[in-house]
């Protein structure tokens, strides 16, 4: 499926892929599930283990999310986030969080996610 890059000012599109995969409309390999995220596998997978985490309510991008969502909803997200890390295997060995937002950094799916990316050395932060 072509996507086209996230426009940061429109509003939030409730027919997003991650919105409909939310809803249970489409499916996903769930890694985790609680009341404020779902980790999935992420579908073109770029490291051995890649996975992707969004919280639970509508939000666009980091920037939308850091200034609209609850307390407890960042923390539930941030939490969540830790815990597949752990659950997954990933701390001792480390990893690399990758949240792309916005037209420069090619976000693609306009609902706030989390790459978790590891299982192998992944070289430099920012390809050359
Ligand atoms: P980004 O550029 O950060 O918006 O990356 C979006 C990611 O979402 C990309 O790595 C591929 C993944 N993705 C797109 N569609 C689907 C889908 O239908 N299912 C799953 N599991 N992942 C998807």
């Amino acid at each position: 499926m072509t996507m086209a890059p996230v426009d940061p000012s429109a509003p939030y599109d409730r027919d997003n892929i991650f919105a409909k995969i939310l809803r249970g409309e489409l499916p996903c390999t769930k890694v985790y599930e609680d009341e404020h995220a779902l980790a999935f596998e992420d579908i073109h997978p770029q490291a051995p283990v890649h996975v992707l985490v969004v919280p639970k309510g509508e939000y666009v991008s980091w920037d939308d999310f850091s200034a609209k969502a609850s307390a407890d909803e960042i923390a539930g997200y941030m939490r969540a986030v830790g815990k597949v890390a752990r659950e997954l295997g990933l701390v001792e060995s480390g990893y690399r969080m990758i949240a792309n937002i916005g037209p420069d950094s090619g976000q693609l799916v306009p609902h706030l996610h989390v790459h978790l990316c590891g299982g192998t050395n992944l070289g430099r932060m920012i390809p050359a």
